[in-house]
Order: structure tokens, then C-alpha cells, then sequence
């Protein structure tokens, strides 16, 4: 199991310093959020600085919406499918294992598809498709996200985002499963990662009420046992959100090690 951790979680002022905490906890590795005070190419040396001093690898970059590619004005989707090419580039030169993207969520709306599910599916697959196509050869994979139906109209089911990754087919497009998200949109918490076997790229994990995983009521074996039997190679990345922004539900510095603590043993276990 490899486990990994948002930077907004982590408490330091610098870079180094998140990434010194995940290291010192008993993570394998760090996901780097990007935004709009957080810009991945001109923070790059900071990046190379955290993984050479920790020896800890990004495990993916997390995007912002306003990365979101699939929006209804055409020039602005072609730019935002242009900076995530750059995005995954940066990710293959810094080692990353890929870019998480939620194709589209409001305040973005298409008022004048007709059936938009069927459009918007159409849509996403010619676009990801021609995309794809044009991407030189590299490592780094785009993690295809699902949101709960309360943040995206568009692709809430992680079969969903596997289906498109199969209608797209290229090796470096994979869907993403946030567990978050799967408790309120899936009917099982394994079969869907199952079921999504080698599409299957990043997992984004927490509990029921987005605190980190231990601190709600989910059931963890399930999911766990999943990821197990498809032989899951890829990051469990921890992700929580409060109300008032990304938090945990205590002080990081009792939080991360029981959390850590918790996974291990429920992975070990399931
Ligand atoms: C948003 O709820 C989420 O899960 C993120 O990973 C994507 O922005
Ligand atoms: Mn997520």
C-alpha cells in the first residue's frame, strides 16, 4: 500500500516543510495541489527541493477548478486542454505519477445541450480523445475524476470515468476513485474499484464526513479489499475538506500518525 497526502494538509510554511511532516508520519509520498496561489511551473524548484530533501515523490498533482478542461466556450477549453498537457508534463518532469482532472462542474452549465448527459459524453470523448492522441510519450497519467452529484453534473460514478478512460483508450488516461464521493453516488465501496481492475490510477480517500479516514463511520475493508484483489499498484491520497476549507479533524501532529496507523492496519487486515 502506498500511501500519500494532500500539501494543503500539511502543516509548514515552506514546501520542504509539508513534505519533512509526510516523511516524518510514515508517508510514501506527497499530492502537490495547484491553484491559484500555488503555480506549478513557477514553484518547480521548490517541488525538486521538497522530494530531494524528504526522498518522498509527488504522487500526483491535484488540479483547482479552474483546470477544469471540458468547458462550453471553445477557445477556453482549447486553453485549458493546452495547460494540462503542460501540467502533465511538468508532472513527468518532476516524477509525479499524474494530474487528477474533473472534466466539468458548475458554475460552468451547457443551457443549450439537449440531452446534455449524452452530449456532454460525446463531448468528453472526442476532446479527451483528440488530446490524448496528441500527447508525446511519457509516464505521468491524467486521473479522470468523478464528483458527488452536490459538485458536478458530469461523470459522479467511478464507472463512469472508467467507461470514458475505455471510449478515450490511451495508456495515459485512467479514471481516479474518491472514496468521498463513491459513499454517496456507488451502491458498494469495492465493486466499483474492482470492477475498474487496470483503468484503476489514483484513489483519493476519507471518511463519511471528509475528515481523514478513522475519524467517521465508513467501512474501509470493503474498498481495501478491492484495491487488493485488482493488485493495486497506485496511491491512496488523503483528502479532506471541512466547511471552512482542507482539514483534519485534530491537530496534524496526533492525526497523521493514528491515520497512517489506521490504513496500514486496515490494509493488512482486509
Ligand atoms: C473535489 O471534491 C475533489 O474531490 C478533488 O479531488 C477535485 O478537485
Ligand atoms: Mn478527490
Amino acid at each position: 500500500m502506498k500511501l500519500a497526502i494532500q500539501t494543503l494538509l500539511l502543516p509548514g510554511d515552506r514546501l520542504a516543510d509539508k513534505f519533512a511532516v509526510a516523511r516524518r508520519h510514515g508517508f510514501d509520498a506527497v499530492e502537490v495541489a495547484v491553484g491559484p496561489t500555488f503555480d506549478l511551473a513557477a514553484r518547480l524548484d521548490d517541488v525538486r527541493r521538497a522530494i530531494d530533501a524528504s526522498g518522498l515523490p509527488v504522487a500526483a498533482i491535484c488540479t483547482h477548478p479552474m483546470h477544469d478542461p471540458l468547458v462550453p466556450d471553445a477557445a477556453e477549453r482549447a486553453k485549458r486542454f493546452a495547460a494540462l498537457a503542460d501540467l502533465l508534463r511538468l508532472a513527468d518532469e518532476i516524477g509525479a505519477g499524474g494530474v487528477v482532472s474533473v472534466p466539468v462542474r458548475p458554475p460552468h452549465a451547457f443551457p443549450d445541450l439537449v440531452d446534455r448527459d449524452r452530449d456532454l459524453t460525446r463531448l468528453a470523448e472526442d476532446e479527451f480523445g483528440a488530446w490524448a492522441r496528441d500527447l508525446p510519450a511519457g509516464k505521468a497519467a491524467l486521473f479522470l475524476e468523478p464528483l458527488n452529484r452536490y459538485e458536478a453534473y458530469f461523470l459522479n460514478r467511478v464507472g463512469q470515468a472508467v467507461a470514458l478512460a475505455e471510449r478515450i483508450d490511451h495508456p495515459r488516461v485512467m479514471a481516479l476513485g474518491d472514496l468521498f464521493h463513491m459513499n454517496i453516488e456507488e451502491a458498494d465501496l469495492g465493486e466499483p474499484l474492482q470492477s475498474a481492475g487496470a483503468r484503476l490510477g489514483h484513489v483519493h480517500i476519507a471518511d463519511n464526513n471528509r475528515f481523514e479516514p478513522g475519524a467517521g463511520c465508513l467501512d474501509f475493508d470493503a474498498p481495501l479489499a478491492a484495491l487488493k484483489a485488482i493488485d493495486y499498484r497506485g496511491y491512496l491520497s488523503i483528502e479532506c475538506w471541512s466547511p471552512k476549507g482542507p482539514r483534519l479533524s485534530g491537530n496534524p501532529v496526533d492525526v497523521l500518525p493514528k491515520t497512517v496507523r489506521f490504513l496500514r492496519e486496515t490494509w493488512e487486515a482486509a
